[in-house]
């Protein structure tokens, strides 16, 4: 029983210790030193592999590394009939959690105009509202979505969200579907991006959407980069439309040293680390789905190929 590891940015000597530890009986192989292709029998992926996984003629589940699948449905060749799972972990979702509450309070607070002024020796005030003044707009109420919301309410922030299908959750007021974005948009000082990556949603933040938000609004982006048409909300940070946007992920990771990104007034960039894979909790839940496939039954966290996510 094989598995093929491939990875750009998770350490293989790591999983390979943790399953080591869950499924001793487990050949773990990394790319590309694959042996037989014909023995590989699950494959644990983010990214470059993707175009590969037809080379595995026996392969019975194709577990994403990340959260986001865009990496796999964006391959040309995946086999077909195999089941492809994505990466769904409390470490993971804690994460994230932490990530959004970090920087919804570093823009309510104005941590950057503070930053600034510091590295000017100003010593003054500023106007800082409490979070219930400021309501956050959570654009996606998947795990990590539904998760942050909820801790932002509990810090005290009025949160509505919006997702594709109806949702109903506590102290939550819930917008669905293309009809209700605007009067979600009109609401939203803060907006948080946690929506994935699909056809319908590459390109979703741009001018005519960004337009929407109050004057002033924050944006925080903690999903992918290709949901960002970044040229447009370069434009709307210079015209002061939107004070100030957070971007974990950018078009191109990593960001390129001459990406106008960079340089841009008002923005905070981290490198795609809002909520990082753990490999000592994600080998043991990959290896609850091995089981449950050589048991006959159905992986937890399928991917929807149709929905794209
Ligand atoms: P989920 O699949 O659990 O949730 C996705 C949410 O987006 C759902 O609420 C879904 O609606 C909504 N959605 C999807 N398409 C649309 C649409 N067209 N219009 C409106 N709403 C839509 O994903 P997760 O919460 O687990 O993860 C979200 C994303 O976060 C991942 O896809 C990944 O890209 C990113 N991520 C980033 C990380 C980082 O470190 N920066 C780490 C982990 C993830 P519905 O509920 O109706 O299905
Ligand atoms: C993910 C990611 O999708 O790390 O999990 O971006």
């Amino acid at each position: 029983m094989a598995l093929i590891f491939c990875s750009r940015t998770d350490d293989p000597k790591e999983w390979r210790a943790e399953f080591a530890e869950v499924m001793p009986e487990l050949d773990f192989r990394v790319w590309p030193d694959i042996g037989r292709p014909e023995e590989i029998e699950f494959a644990l992926v983010w990214d470059p592999m993707a175009n590969r996984l037809l080379d595995f003629p026996n392969l019975r589940l194709i577990a994403s590394l990340g959260a986001g699948v865009d990496h796999l449905l964006a391959a040309t060749t995946l086999p077909d009939g195999v089941p492809m799972t994505r990466f769904v972990d409390d470490n993971l979702t804690q994460g994230m959690r932490e990530w959004v509450l970090l920087y919804s309070l570093y823009c309510l607070r104005r941590v950057p105009e503070y930053l600034a002024r510091q590295r000017e020796q100003d010593w003054h005030r500023l106007d800082v509202p409490f979070a219930y003044q400021r309501r956050v707009g959570m654009m996606g109420l998947g795990i990590l979505g539904e998760a942050s919301a909820s801790a932002l309410r509990h810090i005290g922030f009025p949160v509505i969200g919006w997702s594709r299908g109806k949702k109903d959750l506590p102290e939550i007021e819930c917008f669905t579907g293309a009809g209700e974005l605007d009067d979600f948009l009109a609401l939203s000082d803060i907006l948080v991006c946690l929506l994935p990556l699909t056809p319908e949603t590459e390109g979703i933040i741009d001018s005519e959407l960004l337009t929407k938000l109050p004057r002033g609004a924050c944006l925080i982006n903690g999903a992918r980069g290709s949901l960002v048409v970044e040229a447009d909300l370069i434009q709307a940070l210079e015209s002061g439309h939107l004070s100030h946007a957070v971007l974990d992920v950018t078009r191109k990771e990593p960001l390129p040293a001459d990406d106008p990104l960079w340089q841009a007034r008002n923005i905070t960039i981290t490198p795609h680390v809002a909520s990082v894979t753990n490999a000592k909790s994600g080998a043991r839940l990959i290896a609850k789905n091995i089981r449950r496939i050589q048991a006959g039954e159905t992986p937890h966290h399928l991917v929807d190929p149709k929905a794209g996510y």
